[in-house]
């Protein structure tokens, strides 16, 4: 064969063009004799440019969505955008476009670098949360939680993005700052649209145990959720018919109490206000304490806190009587908001003792469950999750499917009327209310439909819920029945990988575990949990080894790199860095994805070495397909391509390669260059895709290690080497070795007496002279 020179530039596009024109990757529900296998990414934000992240999120997993094919699956490897949300609106502020206009042209640049890619996505199975064909199904799902109770709504204290003008939930702000734009977040009580996760905290983290994940992505949801054991203790105020409940997780350290604390926020601290003697001082510590975030009262060294004088409680253990304090280190919103102050056991009691010189006693511990029930307390569970709070007052969202009558009752909008659209004649600039709330077509909608004084929420959805369901939607993307067809949910659930990134951890993993089984208990789905294997993976870090970020330029554009080295290079060196699935941060490597480029044009030029006749079969190449198939599976792209280095390297040194053997090479090397491997494959003659070909098979013979080479003596004088399997028989070592032209030359004229064979070391012939 004569080979032309590599030119990625010609051959990428043109098969880009051809699998998506023949629908190489369209996937059916069903197959006869394959079994599906849903293997997800998640879905882009339309932000702009693709950058290497988004390469390293999906061309990677790629390969295995194409490994499994090849091994005979039915592969669904889908892709869409989450298309609503803060970092598209703040964007189309930015550059004073229109949110959604902003957000469509992205999509529509994005599609084109996605495609780039060489991926297998299913194009026709897209989806797009701001779609309203879209929207109507998180909104459905909203009124269904409604319905069932799992949505209610209630004044809760929120935080507050000053800079943003929005809402934030607890798992979007990071030490006390906005995730999306580091801004210090404040706290306000609002009122406002909740899902009840609380009420599935147990089962979050019961069910983890069931699934394959790493044990640190199970620990953090874990910790996220807080579970905490405990008893909750009544503590009666003197002369009083009040007591002060407090929940400890150490019943049986009762005995050592020397004090009580209240949240300063607890509702019992009004109601003591007028019978203590230092009203104003309190007051005025009630005052500061709101000022402060949850974050710094909790992480403060410094604790402070206030005597309530004149009020005092009883420790139920043993009836003494202890002073009532209020204190910041005490959160109103976890357990009881109060607690019983152990000094000698509990750190932060001991600083706060020490500070305002409360007793500090050592008693005997007690068993806890035992003393729970004698001082007539109630053995319970409590945690840090806090419910989901969904409303956000701003306009790029999924409007709230909810209108309020003239009496200010709320009603879910019927499911005739959805998609409730997203109006749009809205000045979307953010001031702090919502822009809703100044469309007039969204008040003369809900006063047509309703009837005069109706008017509709004005709030929009956090972009979690979008993506709390996107999963279900790849599965039946066009149907206006419902949301997704229950045989096809059948057919491709619960999703059998989910690779993502380590930043979603505890927002977006636990939300859509949440939803699934909110929806299970409704009887939407069948299964109790959507991903049973869950990958994530770690960053690309820029050159420099740190973070990529523009004001350190040391950003990395894939389009740059795929319009000089191919998209082939790209993925294989992505791939090629460490193994994936892990939360490794590789830094970009200029040499090493050249490196990978010259390994690609080597495979190129071995075409010229391919001959139509057979060779004896390659144990290197058999021993590839072994490793790399092992590999494959644990999410090891980076040895899978040293094999074919290695592989390489071998053939490299021969005169000539079998066209049969090449051929499996093609076969190995078509999940990680998709497009080189298929321009090569159809060059040897063949008619049909590559990406339709088996994962190729190896012998096990083949894959042993190997041959050993022996000494050959006669009469007592090495007189020549033998290099034999090394599992060969005493008597296939003894015949080849008296087959050797050395020896055969050797015994000429000579009989044989004598032939003894130590294996794997030598073998002594005895002639006569
Ligand atoms: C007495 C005691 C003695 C406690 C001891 C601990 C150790 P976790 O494990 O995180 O759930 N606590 C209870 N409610 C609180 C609140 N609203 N704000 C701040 N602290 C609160 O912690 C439970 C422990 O944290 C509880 O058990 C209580 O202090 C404190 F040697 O009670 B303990």
């Amino acid at each position: 064969m004569k080979a032309q020179p590599y030119d990625h530039s010609k051959i990428e596009k043109k098969w880009q063009k051809q699998w998506e024109e023949t629908g190489l990757y369209t996937v059916e529900d069903h197959v006869p004799g394959k079994e599906n296998k849903f293997v997800l990414v998640e879905f882009s934000y339309p932000s702009g440019n693709l950058h290497v992240g988004h390469w390293y999120a999906f061309s990677v997993p790629d390969m295995y969505a194409r490994f499994k094919r090849m091994q005979g699956f039915n592969v669904l490897y889908p892709m869409g955008f989450d298309a609503f949300g803060l970092p598209a609106e703040n964007a189309a502020i930015k550059f004073g476009a229109d949110p959604k206009q902003w957000t469509y042209t992205q999509m529509d640049t994005m599609r084109t670098q996605l495609r780039s890619m060489g991926a297998s996505f299913d194009w026709n199975r897209e989806v797009v949360s701001c779609d309203p064909e879209y929207y109507k199904w998180t909104q459905w799902m909203f009124n269904q939680f409604l319905k069932n109770d799992i949505v209610y709504r209630a004044v809760t204290t929120v935080n507050w993005c000053p800079k943003d003008l929005t809402i934030l939930a607890n798992e979007q702000v990071t030490d006390g700052k906005c995730e999306r734009c580091g801004t210090e977040v404040t706290q306000r009580s609002q009122e406002q649209w909740m899902l009840r996760i609380t009420k599935y905290a147990d089962r979050l983290i019961d069910d983890l145990d069931a699934l394959d994940w790493p044990h640190a992505i199970k620990e953090s949801q874990k910790n996220w959720i807080g579970r905490s054991e405990g008893s909750e203790i009544d503590f009666a105020i003197s002369g009083s018919n009040e007591s002060i409940k407090v929940f400890t997780t150490r019943a049986d350290t009762i005995f050592g109490v020397t004090y009580v604390v209240l949240a300063p926020e607890h509702p019992l601290v009004a109601t003591l206000l007028d019978s203590v003697e230092n009203k104003s001082e309190v007051e005025e510590y009630i005052a500061t304490t709101k000022k402060k975030l949850e974050l710094e009262r909790q992480q403060s060294k410094d604790k402070t806190g206030v005597a309530l004088k004149g009020v005092s409680a009883i420790n139920p253990s043993n009836g003494e009587a202890v002073p009532v304090w209020i204190a910041d280190y005490v959160l109103a919103g976890y357990g009881t908001g109060a607690v019983m102050g152990v000094p000698q056991h509990d750190e932060r009691d001991n600083e706060f003792a020490t500070k305002y010189a409360l007793p500090i006693i050592d008693k005997p511990l007690v068993d806890a469950t035992e003393i729970t029930e004698t001082v007539k307390g109630k053995l319970v569970k409590t945690y840090r999750l806090r419910d989901w709070g969904i409303s956000r007052q701003r306009f790029w969202g999924v409007p709230i499917p909810i209108v309020y009558d003239p009496e200010g009752n709320a009603h879910p909008v019927p499911d005739e009327h959805l998609p409730w659209l997203l109006p749009t004649d809205v000045d979307h600039t953010p001031d702090g209310t919502s822009p809703l709330a100044r469309s007039k077509e969204l008040l003369e909608r809900t006063e047509n439909i309703f009837g005069a004084g109706w008017k509709p929420e004005v709030e929009t959805m956090d972009t979690f819920v979008d993506s709390s369901w996107y999963f279900y939607r790849y599965l039946d993307n066009k149907n206006t029945e419902v949301f997704a067809d229950p045989e096809r949910m059948k057919a491709w659930m619960p999703i059998d990988l989910y690779m993502g990134g380590a930043e979603h951890t505890t927002m977006h993993v636990l939300y859509s575990r949440f939803w699934v089984k909110a929806l299970h208990d409704i009887g939407l789905v069948a299964e109790q949990e959507p991903y049973t294997v869950r990958r994530n993976r770690g960053l690309i870090l820029g050159p420099d080894g740190n973070k990529m970020s523009k004001s350190k330029g040391n950003v990395i554009d894939p389009d740059e790199i795929v319009a000089r080295l191919g998209a082939d290079t790209v993925r294989m060196y992505l791939a090629f860095m460490g193994p994936y699935g892990v939360t490794t941060n590789y830094p970009w490597d200029p040499n090493g994805v050249v490196g990978v480029h010259r390994f690609l044009e080597r495979v190129w030029k071995l075409q010229s070495k391919v001959v139509d006749t057979e060779t004896p079969p390659t144990a290197q190449l058999h021993k590839s397909i072994k490793k790399m198939t092992a590999d494959i599976e644990e999410y090891k792209f980076n040895t899978s391509i040293t094999q074919m280095m290695i592989l390489l390297n071998e053939w490299e040194k021969v005169e000539v390669v079998s066209q049969s053997e090449y051929k499996v090479l093609l076969q190995l090397l078509a999940p990680f260059a998709p497009h080189m491997a298929e321009e090569l494959w159809y060059a040897t003659g063949e008619s049909g895709s590559v990406h339709a070909a088996s994962w190729p098979q190896f012998d096990e013979l083949l894959t042993k290690d190997d041959t050993v080479t022996i000494g050959v003596s006669i009469n007592g004088k090495v007189r020549a080497e033998l290099s034999v399997a090394a599992e060969a028989s005493i008597q296939e070592v003894e015949t080849q070795a008296l087959a050797l032209p050395r020896v055969v030359e050797y015994l000429a004229g000579k009989s044989i007496k004598k032939v003894i064979v130590v294996p794997g070391r030598i073998v002594n012939i005895v002639a006569t002279d």
